[in-house]
């Protein structure tokens, strides 16, 4: 396991110096946030970020995002010259030493909750997606902006954009799906790079768009469209484990053992009766998931792959952007750290 921490670039209120302090740290998960979606980035971009990153004794090695364009997605003639520049996107990152991509499939959203700052028994503040919440909302409204939307599309577009999408249906979701990763992973087992989709979150369709990365039985037909270990997954625990359909410790166990996690997200959520779902501390009395399980099967497995800690709450008096303050990922963090040391401790015979 080699623990991570995303890191939002030289605007992030979360310093690089901060990510260094916090013990077992190995590498940073970053970006370039400032090239429109689709668009190629340049290699002086992407090698002063590796510098910034190595400069504090971080590695540079996994890229969360490069999204993919919504023509790709859409599967519009306009598709293939976003691919060319995503595969030149992928080789220039191998040239800066990149080893993992992640990625999202999701139409026009990227994750949802109904709600930023809901405070919790103890004080401290989450991000949670109430149902009765999120019937209220209409996107087309214009009226709500929450992270992971995209807040460049006018209202206009974003109509169009959902009438653009009343034509794709789950079906052709997956065969755009699939027309992009027969073009993309080849350049990506030539570079060395292992592509990771996140899956959906939540993973069900919203606002009536359709959504694929969602359970166990789509996630394997994803793995067989390109049966290649450059093919992967970054498992997110929270946006899988905020369905019940989900079994999370045995999705983990399963493509742990098959080598097709390349990046691990960890975090719990607390799953409500109506199907509502809130975000918790990572210690798994304070939620719905076993990280305790979750962690033991990648152990058991060799897990070797990036992990980080996901969201986290506003704890201490902190501000910033909301799930990605420094207190908790970095208590999450550690947790994590102690489990891990722990089982490292039992399987050397070392208890
Ligand atoms: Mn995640």
């Amino acid at each position: 396991m080699k623990l991570s921490f995303r890191w939002y670039g030289v605007d992030d209120a979360v310093k690089l110096q901060y990510i260094r302090q916090i013990p077992s740290m190995y590498s940073i998960v970053t970006a370039i946030y400032d090239v429109p979606v689709g668009e190629k980035w340049s290699i002086e971009s992407i090698f002063s970020l590796k510098n910034q990153v190595e400069n504090v004794g971080l590695k540079f090695d996994v890229i969360e995002s490069v999204p993919v364009h919504e023509d790709i997605k859409l599967g519009l003639s306009t598709r293939d010259k976003y691919i060319a520049n995503y595969k030149e996107n992928i080789k220039n990152l191998s040239k800066a030493g990149v080893k993992v991509i992640c990625y999202n499939f999701m139409p026009v959203f990227d994750w949802t909750r109904t709600q930023l700052d809901k405070v919790l028994e103890d004080g401290s503040t989450a991000l949670v997606y109430y149902k009765d919440q999120l019937e209220k909302m209409d996107p087309l409204t214009g009226e709500l902006s929450l992270p992971g939307w995209d807040t460049s599309y006018t209202k206009d577009q974003l109509a169009d954009l959902f009438e653009k999408y009343s034509k794709v249906d789950e079906e052709v979701l997956w065969s755009n799906l699939e027309y992009f990763l027969k073009e993309i992973i080849p350049v990506a087992e030539a570079c060395d790079v292992k592509m990771a989709i996140h899956p959906d979150d939540p993973p069900y369709s919203i606002f009536g768009l359709p959504r694929i990365i969602t359970n166990e039985k789509n996630l394997d037909r994803f793995l067989k469209l390109v049966d290649n270990k450059y093919n992967g997954l970054t498992l997110c625990t929270g946006s899988l484990g905020s369905a019940s359909f989900n079994d999370v410790v045995s999705m983990v166990d399963k493509y742990s053992r098959q080598g097709r996690i390349h990046f691990m997200h960890v975090r719990n959520v607390k799953l409500l009766e109506d199907g509502s779902f809130e975000e918790t501390a990572h210690y798994s009395p304070c939620g719905s998931l076993d990280i305790v399980e979750i962690m033991k099967v990648l152990h058991k497995n060799n897990f070797d792959g990036y992990l980080r800690p996901d969201h986290g709450r506003m704890i201490w008096g902190e501000s910033g952007r909301p799930g990605y303050g420094l207190f908790d990922r970095a208590l999450g963090a550690m947790y994590i750290t102690g489990i891990w040391e722990t089982l490292d401790k039992i399987s050397k015979g070392d208890n």
